[in-house]
């Protein structure tokens, strides 16, 4: 498990979402994306080292809907860059995590990713991703 790759903050109002980050960092997302596999827009925005994903569901039973109907607006996820994807898999189901893929699945910016049951790690959704070498 390396460094943090990204934090995922759930919104309700992409655009919305995106104006209140580019004043908070004093600039605009890199990159916009949809996620069609997980019903959801992302927007990304990098200040320093951290990267911030802004997240929108496309739809009322979109994950990312469902988590601000239930909980409102908020950070959603954590993400964790990982060397070896797989092997990260492996070492954290046995040690006691509950993976909710069996296999890697492709995410947005060009990763290979793996999410964690919140229920299994002290209530915070965590995200693996390993980069996509082009
Ligand atoms: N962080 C912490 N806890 C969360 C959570 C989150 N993001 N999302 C749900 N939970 C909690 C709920 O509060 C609930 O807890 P209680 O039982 O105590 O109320 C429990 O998990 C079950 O929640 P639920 O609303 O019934 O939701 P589901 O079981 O349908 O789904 C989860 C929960 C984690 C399995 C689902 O959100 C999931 O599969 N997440 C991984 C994929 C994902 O998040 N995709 C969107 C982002 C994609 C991207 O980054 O590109």
């Amino acid at each position: 498990m390396q460094k943090i790759e990204h934090i995922g903050i759930a919104v309700k109002d992409l655009e919305k979402s995106e104006a209140l980050f580019s004043l908070l960092f004093g600039n605009g997302p890199y990159k916009r994306e949809m996620v069609e596999s997980q019903a959801v827009n992302t927007s990304f925005f990098k200040n320093g080292p951290n990267k911030i994903e802004l997240l929108q569901g496309t739809s009322d039973d979109s994950i990312i809907s469902k988590f601000v109907a239930k909980k409102g607006e908020g950070i959603h996820h954590i993400a964790f860059a990982v060397m070896d994807i797989k092997l990260e898999m492996a070492r954290l189901q046995e040690a006691g995590f509950k993976l909710l893929h069996e296999e890697p699945i492709p995410g947005a910016d060009n990763k290979l990713i793996c999410f964690l049951h919140p229920k299994s790690s002290n209530g915070v959704l965590i995200e693996l991703c390993q980069d996509i070498k082009s």
